[in-house]
């Protein structure tokens, strides 16, 4: 039988043969020509490397998916004959080395093994990530602070300060292409980690870190959530007028800053893909926490030229101050909203719906409500005119709406396409049938602790799709990750043991009786 032939006209085996391992992570000429120059030649040609090599599996790095090099398309492969969501994962390849902890860290990259990245997570002996034993509901398993931050990834113990555990260390950083970590500032540095240091050992490697604050005044300083949502603005313009500042249920400062981290992660594996060397990546979380509060900002500008009409203060007739007010459920945007109550509002707290007053559908919304009238009343006609007078308007509504449950509410707006929002609790989203069927809400099974909920990947890839798994034990990887990706034999595993850099110390023996 005739040998198919590739594109190019060579056999598919002979393609396969010319595609040099780094050539094919590449998707550029000058990411081929980085990826093919001295150092990365001297790199993959030494004796050292060749050992290694026959020892452990080929690092991630130089595993990613198969490309069919191409000269057309700009240097991307052929498109894939395979069907959608069965070639392989968008990260596949990508090896990180996780040093992270607590939320922040965690969640960014959790997101990123959910798109296929190979995540290993470096815990200290013993002790591990201090949120597998906080907020603990489970005697003896791990948290769910911890099991649904953690999904994904493989976990290995080493002890960072001690000789062996720096020498496991280099390995593992000469093998993986991202380091991640949230440790507080100067941490890594004081395990002899610095950006020198890993760029020496490996140019490729990318460091990833996720700060309280960025350069400046504050920069050395230890940061938790609601810190990061205090220094960036949220707590400020969040809660009601009259009332103190507030911080929200939802983790901006930490899972907001893990998103931004995992955006900045990928670009920058895609720049390496064209420059074929690593760089620093940093997310402040009071930047991020800015940076979803940008609406904000625009209203702190705004202030200079003159009150905030959709404010409700300015129906109300109160002063606007130097800064931006909390708004408290106003909707902050161009289309006035509000929170109003539902039937069975006394007894149940989640009894209400967001109920926004788009201007398209004002004639719908003044049919609905039983308000023919004020479809062509001066004082309600037009956007302007409604302004001022937001609270007797939204006070309208409530009169409907507390007639109905949210669930009513709902059906009967987006009937006429007026959009509301249901305020839903946890309980109600836990058993939400249509987020388990989109795995945005999925049941995992774990060893210790048993079946636990987690949020899937809030991202849908056509043609990646993410596999949930389990949180990992304390070191339940160690061994694998020392021998096979790391290429330590059986001997070398127990002289590792016995040296302490993977265990905890042994506790002190109660004195014989
Ligand atoms: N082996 C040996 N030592 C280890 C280790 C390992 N595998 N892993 C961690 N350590 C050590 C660190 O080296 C550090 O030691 P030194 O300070 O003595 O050098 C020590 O553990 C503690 O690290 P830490 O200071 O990061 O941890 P903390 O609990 O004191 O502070 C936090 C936690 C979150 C406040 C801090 O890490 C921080 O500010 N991080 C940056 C901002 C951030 O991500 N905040 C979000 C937190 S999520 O809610």
């Amino acid at each position: 039988m005739a040998k198919k032939k590739s594109p190019r006209g060579k056999t598919k085996a002979a393609a396969r043969k010319a595609a040099k391992p780094a050539r094919r992570a590449a998707t550029s000429k000058p990411a081929r020509r980085a990826a093919t120059s001295k150092p990365a030649r001297r790199a993959a040609t030494s004796k050292k490397a060749t050992k290694l090599k026959a020892k452990a599996k080929p690092p991630a790095a130089l595993k990613a998916a198969p490309v069919k090099a191409a000269a057309k398309n700009g240097g991307s492969p052929k498109p894939t004959a395979k069907p959608f969501g069965q070639a392989g994962k968008a990260l596949d390849g990508v090896k990180i080395l996780d040093f992270t902890h607590v939320q922040s860290g965690p969640t960014c990259t959790q997101l990123l093994g959910y798109l296929g990245a190979d995540c290993i997570k470096v815990e200290r002996p013993g002790v591990g990530d201090i949120t597998r034993g906080q907020l603990r509901d489970v005697k003896g398993a791990d948290s769910l602070y911890f099991t649904m931050l953690n999904g994904n990834k493989r976990s290995i113990t080493i002890d960072s300060k001690h000789p062996k555990g720096k020498e496991i260390l280099d390995r593992l950083i000469k093998q993986c292409d991202v380091l991640v970590e949230n440790f507080a500032p100067g941490a890594l540095d004081r395990m002899g980690l610095t950006w020198d240091y890993i760029h020496k050992l490996n140019p490729r490697m990318i460091v990833a870190s996720v700060k309280g604050f960025g350069p400046g005044p504050y920069e050395d300083c230890k940061v938790y959530e609601n810190v990061a949502q205090c220094a960036g603005g949220a707590a400020s313009t969040t809660g009601f007028r009259e009332g103190p500042p507030l911080v929200t249920g939802a983790q901006i400062g930490d899972s907001g800053t893990g998103l931004h981290l995992a955006l900045g992660i990928v670009a920058a594996l895609y720049q390496r893909n064209r420059t074929g060397r690593g760089q620093r990546v940093l997310a402040a979380m009071q930047d991020g926490v800015l940076n979803l509060c940008r609406v904000k900002l625009r209203d702190q500008q705004r202030l200079k030229h003159g009150p905030l009409g959709e404010y409700s203060q300015y129906g109300e007739g109160v002063a606007f101050g130097q800064s931006v007010p909390r708004a408290g459920n106003d909707s902050g945007g161009g289309q006035p909203g509000w929170i109003l109550k539902c039937k069975g509002w006394e007894s149940d707290p989640d009894a209400y719906i967001y109920f926004i007053t788009q201007a398209p559908v004002w004639g719908e919304i003044c049919d609905l409500i039983g308000k023919p009238e004020w479809k062509t009343h001066p004082d309600f006609v037009t956007p302007p005119a409604r302004l001022p007078r937001l609270k007797q308007i939204f006070n309208t509504i409530e009169e409907w709406t507390k007639t109905k449950t949210k669930f009513e509410v709902m059906e009967a707006c987006n009937a006429v396409d007026i959009p509301v929002g249901p305020i839903l609790s946890m309980k109600e989203i836990a058993e939400e049938e249509s987020l388990r069927k989109t795995g945005t809400v999925v049941e995992v099974d774990h060893p210790t602790r048993g079946p636990y909920l987690t949020v899937g990947n809030p991202i849908k890839l056509s043609d990646s799709i993410t596999e949930v798994k389990r949180s990992p034990l304390l070191g339940e990887h160690t061994d694998q990750i020392l021998t096979k990706d790391l290429g330590y034999s059986a001997k070398q595993l127990e002289e590792i043991k016995a040296s302490g850099a993977i265990t905890a110390p042994e506790k002190p023996k109660a004195a014989a009786a």
